[in-house]
């Protein structure tokens, strides 16, 4: 039986060990379905709303199993769909192929139907992108693309023109150069490792300095025994960017948590506080966070070698896997019998805990986002795997979601887009099937893919859905005041009954204003069999501010509010009622 372009394709794909693609259909990829048709029983093809869905789906589903994630989409406008997922897989080093059509081959740039030339739109996203030529060149650039995206951790696109999908390998179109058979389904993922005198080099920075903070993120998530061996070490506390928050328990002695403005103020008085720094896997991207220059002596471990250096300046630069290299490094490091760094931190962490539970247990009206956060935390399973959206949902959590057994967490780090919650719970549940699965998204945020929660409901996927309902894009409200001293204009959103249409796609719909009925309703929700979503209509006026706030923040909030602020005198009540209960 011949086989068309198409059939190589999927073929190669499930030779790769690929058995997913989220996609969306459309008459330019046709050819490819007819083949993903014809080999169902070996690889699942994944329907979802909108194709940047398909693309976060894959990003996220790349990011809980460290496998390829791959998409599809028909060629023009499903093509230009993915592109906000996939910049997402690229910014956050994620392996995502994505597969697109094209138009008639020879049609392409005639101003025809769909003539979107992706291949070029895909230049900047892609590390490797390809307008794939015949049956004779499939498998070679199939292997290319995979081998670039497991290799550089970064997205690979192919494009096939809608008539070449169905074109056969009996065509004579072979060049001789072309010898069959050439190229190999082989990735050998092991990297480099850098030589005994730079290990020592930065074992003696390490050694010699009496203040060290780890800063240890997604880079070292399969790293947990080394990072904590070397906290214990270097008696200093491991500071986490929250692509690194599974990296070790939250109830760690050994980490202040997270860092930045959705961190705690004992990781940031560690960043301020520390004379070296050991940088394990992070591109932390926030560069006011770090060290200021000149204060800390720097050690950074890292894949990707042009990453060297990149958000602060390094004494020492570790090319490799952390897990490899942190492995060759504790053997040369020596524990400090000083402990006072690390006890420091851990006094201050214990403060910042008594607030967390102090903030996350308020029972008075209206719902306190952080409530709803905390107390989804103590319902969680230890094998959750918990998906953020961007906006003040992250830093709700961020800082009470408590990472312990084999929790996993991620969100759109770098991009820090909007509406990849849901899709990285697609992908989450399709590839983990019995573990429990959440996606913490505000109502803007969610909005974005809505129809997501159709996908839940055609394949079962038990994802529950928590929305925090505060009729406001509220992150950028808060930035609007906070960093840029302006009232809020044009972040205020139609209210929508999301339980109703939860019900409505055949999901379980659940709704809750009352603090008291937070813990009952989320594990009805958790309980219910199938997807779910609770909408937690919460205070609009709950500031997320930064764990240690600036004087110039404060100075600008103060200005916005002046300037007229609408309901200006709620929101400085509720800010000074979190201080107070700071201070108290
Ligand atoms: C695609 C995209 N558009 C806009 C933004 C800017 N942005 C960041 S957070 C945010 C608000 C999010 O609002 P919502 O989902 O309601 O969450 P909330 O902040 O209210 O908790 C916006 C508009 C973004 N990050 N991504
Ligand atoms: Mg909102």
């Amino acid at each position: 039986m011949s086989h068309t372009t198409a059939d190589l394709l999927v073929e190669r794909l499930v030779a790769w060990g690929v058995d997913t693609i989220f996609g969306f259909p459309g008459d330019g990829i046709n050819g490819i379905f007819e083949a993903l048709r014809t080999h169902q029983d070996t690889v699942r093809f994944i329907q979802v709303r909108h194709e940047e869905a398909a693309a976060f789906a894959a990003c996220g589903y790349a990011k809980y199993t460290g496998r390829l994630g791959v998409c599809l989409a028909t060629s023009g406008p499903g093509g230009i769909h993915l592109l906000n997922g996939l910049y997402d897989a690229k910014c956050d080093g994620q392996p995502v192929l994505a597969i697109t059509g094209h138009t008639f081959h020879d049609l392409i740039g005639t101003h025809s139907q769909q003539d979107v030339d992706l291949g070029r739109l895909f230049m900047d996203v892609a590390a490797y992108s390809e307008r794939v030529m015949g049956p004779a060149h499939v498998i070679n650039v199939v292997d290319t693309a995979v081998k670039t995206a497991l290799g550089r951790r970064t997205v690979a696109h192919l494009t096939i023109p809608k008539d070449v999908q169905e074109w056969t390998s009996g065509d004579e179109s072979r060049s001789a150069a072309n010898v069959p058979g050439h190229s190999a389904d082989v990735f050998e993922g092991d990297w480099p490792m850098p030589s005994m005198s730079r290990l020592k080099a930065a074992a003696d920075l390490l050694n010699a300095g009496s203040r060290v903070a780890i800063l240890a993120g997604r880079g070292c998530l399969g790293a947990r025994a080394e990072v904590l061996e070397m906290a214990d070490k270097v008696g200093g506390p491991i500071v986490k960017p929250l692509l690194g928050k599974g990296v070790v328990a939250d109830d760690s002695l050994f980490t202040t948590g997270g860092v930045g403005l959705l961190g705690t103020a004992p990781s940031q008085d560690a960043m301020e506080e520390c004379d070296t720094l050991l940088i394990a896997g992070s591109s932390f991207p926030y560069l006011e966070f770090y060290p200021k220059p000149g204060q800390a002596r720097t050690i950074q471990i890292e894949i990707d070698a042009t990453r060297t250096g990149l958000r602060h300046a390094v004494d020492v630069g570790l090319v490799g896997d952390c897990r490899d290299v942190l492995g060759a490094l504790l053997p040369l490091v020596a524990r400090k019998s000083d402990r006072s760094f690390l006890e420091k931190a851990q006094e201050r962490m214990k403060r910042w805990n008594t607030l967390m539970e102090l903030r996350g247990t308020r029972t008075d009206l209206p719902l306190k986002p952080q409530v709803v956060a905390h107390q989804l935390n103590a319902l969680l399973r230890d094998d959750a795997i918990v998906s953020a959206d961007s906006g003040t949902i992250a830093t709700w959590a961020a800082r009470h979601i408590q990472m312990r057994g084999t929790m996993q967490f991620s969100l759109s780090g770098t991009l820090a887009t909007m509406g990849n919650a849901v899709p990285y719970g697609i992908g989450a549940a399709i590839a983990y099937p019995g573990r429990q699965v959440v996606s913490i998204v505000g109502d803007g945020g969610f909005t974005m893919l809505m129809g997501e929660v159709a996908t839940l409901v055609k394949y079962a996927l038990p994802v529950k859905v928590i929305i925090f309902k505060n009729d406001v894009l509220g992150m950028i409200k808060w930035e609007q005041m906070v960093l840029g001293g302006t009232p809020q204009f044009g972040v205020q959103l139609q209210p929508i009954d999301f339980a109703a249409y939860a019900r409505a796609c055949g999901a379980g719909g659940f709704t809750v204003s009352d603090p008291a009925e937070v813990a009952s309703t989320l594990r009805q929700a958790l309980d219910y069999p199938g997807p779910a979503i609770v909408e937690a209509v919460v205070d609009s006026n709950e500031p997320p501010l930064p764990g240690k706030i600036t004087t110039d923040q404060a100075w600008n909030f103060t200005e916005a509010l002046v300037k007229g602020e609408r309901g200006g005198w709620e929101i400085f009540k509720t800010v000074l009622e979190n201080k107070i209960r700071e201070v108290v």
